[in-house]
C-alpha cells in the first residue's frame, strides 16, 4: 500500500481496504495479513499475561531445529496455523514444522512464518515476536518445495510482530513499510508510523559479541574497529545492543539505525549463522530495503538468495544502508573476486 497516503491512526483492516482498492491484485494478501493480525493479537494476549497464563516457557518436545519447543512456540505456532486455514493459503512453511504444511488446495499463496522468535526469551518477560513472507504458491509434484525456493524478491508482502512493552505489527506490502500498534481496548492494530525511513548511519551495533571467537575475519576486523570508535578508521564511538530477539533488534534499527550482525562462525552448526532464510532473514530483508536499509549475508543481497530447504540458515547483516556497505567493504576484501560491495554492483541494492 502506498504509505503516503495513509493516516496515522487508521485501523490496520482500512489501511489495508485502501491498498485493496488501490490494487485489486492485494486482495488475497490483504486476507492472508489480517488472518495475521488476529492470531497476532491472540498471541499478545496470552503473552501479556506472564505467569499469570501458566507457564510459558515450559518445555516439550524438540522441533525441526532440534531446539526443545516451549509451550508458546506451540500455541503460537496453533493459533498462527488456524488462522491461515481460514486465508487462501496453500502451503506453510514454519519454524515449528518439519516439511510444508498443506492447509487450501489450489490457494494462491504460500507463507513462510516462524510462529514465536526469541522463545529463550519467554520465561524472563523480555520481547518476542513473530515472523512470516507472503509468496505465491509455485509447488508442484515435481517441485514440492517450489513456493519457497525462490529469491526473496518473490515476496509479495512481509511482516513481524513484536510483543513487547506495546505490540507492534510491522509490515510492507512492496510499497514502503508501516508500523502499526495495538489498541489493547478496541483489540485492533492502528498505523503510528506510515512510512519508516532509516537513517542512512548511526552509531549503534548488535552482535552477541560472547561469539568473538568464533567469528571470521572480517567480523572480527569490523567490530574491532568498532570498539576502537572515534580513534579508529571508522572515526566515530559505538554503542552496542543485543536483545537475543531478532524482531526487538530490528525494530530499534528500524527506529534509530544501526546495524544488527549474526554471522557464520567456526562453531559446529553455525556456519552460516543461526538465523533461518525463509522465515527470518528474507522478511526482515524486504522490510529492511522498503525503508531504505541493507540485509545482506556479507557477500550476497539476502533477498536475491533462493532457499534449497525451508528451514536453510544464513549469516545475516542488516541496517542502516552506509553502515551495512561499510561491513560489506570488510568482505570484499576477503575475497578478491567479490572487489566491489554487494550493495552497489548489478546484483546488489541499488539496480533497478
Ligand atoms: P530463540 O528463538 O531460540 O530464542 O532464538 C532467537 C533467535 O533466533 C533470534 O531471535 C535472536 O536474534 C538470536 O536467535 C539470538 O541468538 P543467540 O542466543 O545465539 O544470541
Amino acid at each position: 500500500m502506498s504509505s503516503a497516503s495513509l493516516e496515522i491512526g487508521s485501523s490496520l483492516d482500512a489501511c489495508l481496504a485502501q491498498a485493496v482498492a488501490a490494487d485489486g491484485t492485494l486482495a488475497d494478501v490483504a486476507k492472508v495479513i489480517a488472518a495475521c493480525a488476529a492470531a497476532a493479537i491472540a498471541v499478545s494476549e496470552v503473552i501479556g499475561r506472564g505467569a499469570l497464563a501458566g507457564d510459558l516457557a515450559a518445555q516439550g518436545e524438540q522441533n525441526s531445529d532440534g531446539d526443545v519447543q516451549k509451550f508458546l512456540d506451540v500455541l503460537a505456532h496453533e493459533r498462527f496455523t488456524e488462522a491461515l486455514r481460514g486465508a487462501p493459503v496453500a502451503e506453510v512453511a514454519s519454524e515449528e514444522a518439519e516439511g510444508v504444511m498443506l492447509l487450501n488446495a489450489g490457494a494462491p499463496l504460500a507463507v513462510a512464518i516462524d510462529p514465536l522468535d526469541g522463545s529463550s526469551n519467554i520465561g524472563v518477560n523480555m520481547a518476542v515476536g513473530t515472523i512470516f513472507g507472503i509468496r505465491p504458491t509455485a509447488s508442484s509434484p515435481e517441485n514440492p518445495l517450489g513456493s519457497f525456493t525462490g529469491p526473496g524478491t518473490l515476496q509479495l508482502a512481509a511482516g513481524f510482530v513484536t510483543y513487547g512493552p506495546a505490540t507492534s505489527f510491522v509490515l510492507t506490502l512492496g510499497d514502503g513499510t508501516q508500523i502499526y500498534t495495538l489498541d489493547r481496548e478496541q483489540r485492533s492494530f492502528r498505523l503510528t508510523h506510515p512510512r519508516i525511513e532509516v537513517v542512512a548511519a548511526a552509531k549503534e551495533y548488535a552482535i552477541n559479541a560472547s561469539n568473538a571467537r568464533h567469528w571470521d575475519t572480517p567480523v572480527k576486523a569490523f567490530i574491532e574497529d568498532c570498539l576502537r570508535g572515534a580513534e579508529g578508521p571508522l572515526d566515530k564511538d559505538f554503542n552496542m545492543r543485543w536483545l537475543g530477539s531478532l524482531v526487538a533488534d530490528a525494530q530499534r534499527v528500524l527506529l534509530r539505525g544501526g546495524v544488527f550482525l549474526y554471522p557464520g562462525d567456526n562453531r559446529k552448526g553455525y556456519a552460516q549463522g543461526r538465523l533461518r532464510l525463509l522465515y527470518e532473514a528474507a522478511p526482515i530483508a524486504m522490510l529492511m530495503e522498503q525503508a531504505g536499509a541493507g540485509a545482506i549475508d556479507g557477500e550476497r543481497r539476502i533477498l536475491d538468495i533462493g532457499a534449497t530447504g525451508i528451514h536453510e540458515r544464513v549469516p545475516l547483516i542488516f541496517g542502516s544502508m552506509d553502515d551495512v556497505a561499510c561491513v560489506a567493504k570488510y568482505y570484499g576484501g576477503r575475497n578478491a573476486a567479490a572487489g566491489r560491495s554487494p550493495l552497489f554492483g548489478q546484483r546488489g541494492l541499488m539496480r533497478g
